[in-house]
């Protein structure tokens, strides 16, 4: 027995599954049953080729592993372009998102039962020792609750649960006695003072040395959470309790999930994306199975498995019901609000989804699963990673990607559940992408912008936490991995805690609340597992047949509700009006517009999505004034294209998305502000220059550097520390002349990405670039390369980092000579180019919208001119056919709407 109480401790036996188990059982035979008899017909992976990717695999976790430890740790995340580890404080902040890092080696709590599935024993055994010994639990750091949760106490627990799994077998670990769970039990403590509300739904941070609300604590003041964050506890929460004995934490878990059942929406059985923590209250009312709702759901339907009380399935099972009523739209999964379930609150989904397909996997829903999951597969095809948010037209909405695994989660399951090939090859092309487009010298880089290549400083701990884990178990057979995974349940960062928990100490009170599902439908138990027989009805093909219509439907897509369009029009019912179609001018329109919301639902479903598109199509077309983001990406050695940086664009000189690229070298321009004509002409001649910020205007610095024979320009900021990953797009404005003498491409870089090329030609003097309006393919030669042994590039990559710390700018002259002035105070007082324009594309506040429109609108005209037909039709015959019965004047619609249509404002405002 351990020390923290009556949990199983490093000394107990096997454990013994508990009785209902089977219910785990049966989960996880729905997963492993199908691969064992998937039939002839698909073309099957060898196995040579299975182990060549799951080595594959392994090589990349060293590459990213290797990197944090060698270059960020003890710091919590690695800064994957400037090959050093990100600490909070020290770096610009990013807001919310940083909330996960509480100076506690997030990647290395985060990576630990990683560690063992991808059979590195030895390193799991020296990474416990270093969590141990250097790891602080107490500082004065203001962290998200969530985030911790999942990544920090699911990290330990999840090392624990290995870690005496491993002293068990008798060869590793045999010194370990329950310590990562005594430092669980620490930080379980340290959460605690954050439930302190009468709701008992957690205050969304607190601070890790000082809790909540004192004045040392600086957080407290919240109102409000998300849903996520307050329904996604009860794995790690329960399984503390039930290691340590101290039920204390499964009991606040239950309370935080009892009441957020309470506050379901009880007509629609829904829940909003954000909650009051004292009232109550629904302060977001939209609701999904995406950003702010998704693990919640989650851990409804986990908890039942690993605990194996009822209650949770029968809540999981009213929501789950609840969402393929309304949210799910086959392969789209669209938020609606909780009152109006009807009524779909945005036209665009979040990359958070893609972890539901896993889900109903493991519910054993296995159609919406491989539909959804196709089309998420078809989007990655087209941006090789999914952006965070696409319209259902397939456009991208948000084009950040942060290496996220919920794609790849989804795809294990599916796999396991259908055996079907296929969805190897899904995720072989993830290997792919990811090493393509991700891989840097010191790691892997977020996306920055899916559509131009361009990354992002950052290399999220969830990248190891999950898409390697879920990656190797693809590929891997039974033996391959030292443990039976069947006998562990993932949690929502893929930490591993064994079902046997389940009959651990089960002192926890629970609600008698069998009375409030009197309303569950019986038929959601049809598509429960074992039917899995039934969904595989003998047909070897079944999962292909449900896929092949998806294969086109982004390229071949219609705009917005495709479905329910073409259900209209099948119904003979007449279109409704499209924002996009409406013309102030025409008489029938505005007739249909006073008609909307009349008497019938259909007529108020219409109007009220029509006001949503206006509101939509008003703010697209405010960012369509805008240019979208241009890639500057490094193309020599030791680069050799793996370094993209964002780079904003000029308001002038040839637009890079309809000409070739421009390749050079870079060279440094005289004076390097580039105001007036270059004494250095014989040496951007042919090149690129790179001219800094500040002293006139940006077309002044083009035309000097053109005169001098220049091909482009690189124009980098002297405001020190400024980075594309706190800044909005910047964009180069002209000098309200015209501009039309300038003929070489300029691009903007901030004071950050700058410095990247700036340390680059310290490094190697010569340094060649790309510009354009996304990434290239990397160059050949480097396709021949063995991948980066990462010894050598991020050596250079670090050298490049540390230098570009040392650098000391003092005056305005070459920065190979001296230094850039990169002080802000030093600014000219008329820093005239200041006058440029930022973009309100505005990334990491506001999604921005794809402006590649491609040509949806064409390949729709059938369609589109179907319903014309129709609806021409249906007016010919009937003249007098109105949409509603009672028309209400516009005004009293639009005060009807009002909250709706704040709601969709504040929506499209909103961070995922
Ligand atoms: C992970 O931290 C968890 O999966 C969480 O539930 C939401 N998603 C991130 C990764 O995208």
């Amino acid at each position: 027995m351990s020390e923290a109480g009556g949990g199983r401790g490093s000394g107990s036996s096997v454990p013994q599954r508990a009785p209902w188990s089977l219910v785990a059982a049966t989960a996880a035979l729905c997963l492993v049953s199908a691969t064992s008899v998937w039939p002839v017909g698909a073309a099957p992976m060898s196995r040579e080729e299975k182990q060549k990717l799951g080595n594959q695999v392994l090589e990349m976790f060293d590459h990213a592993y290797g990197n944090y430890m060698e270059h960020a740790y003890p710091a919590d995340e690695l800064m994957p372009l400037t090959c050093r580890g990100r600490v909070r404080g020290q770096e610009p902040s990013r807001g919310d998102v940083d909330d996960a890092l509480g100076k506690f080696s997030l990647t290395l709590i985060d990576s630990l039962d990683t560690l063992v599935v991808l059979n590195k024993t030895k390193e799991f055994e020296d990474a416990v020792r270093k969590v141990l010994r250097d790891v602080n639990l107490d500082n004065d750091v203001v962290v998200s609750v969530f985030e911790t949760n999942i990544r920090v106490l699911g990290g330990l627990l999840g090392g624990h649960s290995l870690a005496i799994m491993l002293k068990e077998k008798g060869e590793y670990m045999q010194w370990y006695n329950d310590e990562l769970l005594q430092m669980a039990k620490q930080l379980g403590y340290k959460l605690l003072p954050a439930f302190n509300t009468t709701s008992g739904l957690p205050y969304p941070r607190i601070n890790l040395k000082f809790g909540i609300r004192k004045p040392e604590a600086r957080t407290g003041t919240e109102t409000d959470t998300c849903t996520a964050c307050a329904g996604t506890l009860i794995l790690e929460f329960a399984a503390l309790s039930r290691f340590t004995g101290a039920t204390i934490f499964e009991e606040y878990a239950r309370k935080a999930l009892d009441f957020l059942w309470e506050k379901r929406q009880r007509s629609s059985n829904l829940v909003g994306v954000t909650i009051n923590i004292h009232t109550g209250d629904w302060v977001r009312k939209d609701s999904g199975v995406g950003a702010g709702i998704d693990s919640y759901y989650e851990y409804l339907l986990k908890a039942y498995v690993l605990l194996g009380d009822d209650s949770f399935l029968e809540r999981f099972n009213t929501h789950y019901d609840a969402i393929m009523r309304y949210i799910s739209q086959p392969p789209l999964l669209l938020d609606v609000h909780i009152h109006k379930p009807m009524l779909n609150a945005r036209t665009w989904m979040d990359a958070l989804l893609a972890f539901f397909p896993g889900l109903q996997v493991l519910k054993g829903d296995i159609r919406p699963a491989i539909e959804t999951h196709e089309m998420l597969y078809q989007v990655i095809k087209k941006h090789n990673f999914l952006p965070e948010a696409f319209t259902t037209d397939f456009r991208v909405h948000w084009a950040q990607h942060p290496l996220r695994p919920e794609f790849a989660e989804s795809t294990y399951f599916l796999y396991k559940a259908t055996g079907d090939p296929y969805y190897l090859e899904v995720g072989k092309t993830l290997i792919e992408n990811l090493n393509k487009y991700a891989r840097v010298p010191c790691g892997f880089a977020a996306m920055k912008d899916v559509r131009t290549g361009s990354h992002e400083d950052r290399m999220d701990s969830f990248f190891l936490a999950e898409m390697f884990k879920y990656l190797y178990l693809l590929f891997a057979d039974k033996e391959d991995i030292i443990f039976d995974i069947e006998d562990y349940i993932f949690t929502t960062e893929a930490h591993l805690l064994p079902l046997w928990l389940s009959t651990t100490n089960q002192r926890v009170s629970k609600k008698n609340t069998t009375s409030e599902y009197t309303e569950l439908d019986d038929s959601n138990f049809d598509w429960t597992c074992p039917n899995t027989q039934i969904l595989f009805p003998n047909d070897p093909l079944y999962a292909q047949s449900i896929r092949e219509p998806l294969k086109n439907v982004v390229d071949k897509s219609c705009p917005r509700g495709i479905i329910r369009v073409e259900e209209s029009l099948r119904s003979g019912a007449k279109p409704p009006l499209r924002a996009r179609d409406f013309m102030a001018t025409n008489p029938d329109h505005l007739e249909i517009l006073k008609k909307m919301g009349a008497a019938s639902s259909i007529d108020a479903e219409d109007g009220l999505r029509f006001m949503q598109e206006m509101i939509e199509l008003s703010s697209q077309q405010q960012k369509e004034q805008q240019l979208p983001p241009r890639a500057v990406q490094i193309v020599s050695h030791p680069f050799f294209g793996r370094v993209v940086l964002t780079a904003g664009p000029a308001q002038f000189g040839p637009d890079l998305s309809k000409h070739k690229e421009t390749r050079g070298f870079v060279a440094s321009s005289k004076p390097y502000n580039g105001c007036s004509e270059l004494t250095n002409p014989e040496a951007v001649m042919g090149k690129i220059a790179l001219i800094q910020r500040g002293q006139c205007m940006f077309a002044e610095k083009a035309r000097n550097i053109q005169n001098a024979g220049a091909i482009g320009g690189i124009v980098i900021d002297d405001n020190e520390g400024s980075s594309s990953d706190t800044a909005p797009l910047f964009q180069m404005a002209g000098d309200g002349k015209d501009t039309d003498d300038i003929k070489i491409p300029m691009l903007f870089l901030f004071s950050k990405e700058g410095s990247i090329i700036l340390d680059a030609i310290r490094e190697y003097e010569e340094v060649e670039v790309l510009l354009s309006d996304k990434a290239k393919d990397r160059d050949p030669e480097m396709e021949n390369e063995e991948q980066p042994s990462s010894e050598n590039d991020s050596q250079s990559a670090e050298q490049i980092a540390s230098r570009s710390q040392e650098i000391d700018l003092v005056d305005q002259e070459s920065p190979e000579e001296s230094s850039v002035n990169s002080h802000p105070e030093s600014l000219s007082p008329v820093d005239t180019d200041s006058a440029a324009s930022v973009s309100s594309s505005e990334q990491d506040s506001n999604p921005v919208e794809n402006l590649e429109t491609t040509s949806l609108d064409g390949e729709c005209t059938d369609l589109d001119n179907q319903l014309q037909e129709q609806s021409e039709t249906e007016e010919d015959s009937n003249p007098n056919v109105s949409w509603g019965q009672k028309a209400q004047p516009i005004d009293s619609i639009l005060a009807d709407w009002n909250e709706d249509i704040e709601a969709f404002e504040m929506m499209d405002k909103d961070e995922l």
